[in-house]
């Protein structure tokens, strides 16, 4: 029997068909594009502790991702210097940067840590996410915040990265992790404030795509995931490409250590990137066929 998630129309029209929809904010617009022209749905989590191995880490994948994810606060010597290469290596590869800040405090609090401190993280992650857990004040707070940021005065766009100089937000919708809290009714809230706030919720972080209305066109962005299903010894649980975008139609796999404890990431990073485009091929290929 087909999920909710494999009924839907999107798991069957192609990442280049789905950035048509104008309804799409303009960096979920960009993002699937950039996903169908560089034939990649690989987010390469970036969990290295300084400056020079993020960047040669941004060096060696940049080339067969979509995404970046970065957790700065990790990143011993970060600094002027990490945001200028980072920002050099994302316009010359073409990947967005997602910093993981899974923001979840009260608004106003969450609009000084996304602006301001050393992180600044507004002025060079264009993807962001945050838990729904303090309600639902979190979106409109990091939006009014993205907005106020790219119109102020003393943001040089060079300050801003690469082009396009907008901002969206993930929702944390559900986590990977073993015994996590995060109810079936939590996550419908999710998916209700995503559809309120459409213009700077971009999607989620979730295990599986919420897709359900017919109108629906979230991203879903899936962490967990190696080569092989199993989990680390803290809780982390682990999906096959082949499981996570071929049967839960999720659209981006999320892959951190399966790569960066390989010996050769680029070759890693390739492997990754040919198992997470076929899943997806057979996916709409079968999709239609069914349809
Ligand atoms: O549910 C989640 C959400 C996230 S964003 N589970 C996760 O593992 N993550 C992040 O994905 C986590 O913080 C880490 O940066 C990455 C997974 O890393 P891996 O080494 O286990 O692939």
């Amino acid at each position: 029997m087909l999920s909710t998630a494999q009924r839907h129309s999107s798991s069957s029209k192609t990442y280049g068909e789905r950035s048509e929809d104008p309804d799409l904010t303009p960096l979920a617009q960009y993002l699937l594009r950039l996903i169908h022209l560089k034939q990649t749905n690989l987010c390469v989590s970036a969990d290295v502790h300084t400056t020079l191995e993020l960047l040669q880490l941004a060096e060696d994948v940049g080339d067969y991702i979509c995404v970046l994810k970065t957790h700065a606060d990790i990143i011993d010597d970060f600094g002027d210097k990490t945001i200028r290469g980072l920002n050099e290596v994302s316009r010359r590869k073409k990947f967005l940067i997602f910093e993981d800040r899974k923001f979840g405090d009260i608004g106003s609090t969450l609009q000084h840590q996304y602006t301001r401190g050393p992180l600044a993280i507004v002025k060079w992650a264009s993807i962001v996410n945050a838990a729904l857990f303090p309600g639902p004040a979190v979106i409109p707070a990091l939006a009014d915040a993205a907005r106020r940021a790219i119109l102020a005065h003393n943001t040089s766009m060079a300050e801003l990265g690469p082009p396009p100089y907008f901002r969206a937000l993930l929702l944390l919708a559900q986590m990977s992790s073993a015994g996590n809290l995060f109810t079936p009714e939590y996550t419908q809230q999710c998916l209700h404030h995503a559809r309120q706030n459409k213009n700077f919720v971009m999607g989620f972080i979730a295990q599986q795509s919420l897709n359900k209305e017919a109108d629906d066109n979230f991203i879903t962005m899936t962490p967990g995931v190696q080569l092989s299903a199993g989990g680390d010894s803290m809780g982390q649980q682990y999906n096959t490409p082949q499981k996570v975008i071929g049967e839960q139609c999720s659209d981006i796999i999320i892959v951190g250590r399966g790569i960066l404890a390989a010996r050769d990431r680029r070759r890693a990073a390739h492997e990754y990137r040919k198992q997470g485009w076929l899943a997806y091929q057979e996916r709409v290929r079968s999709a239609r066929k069914k349809r």
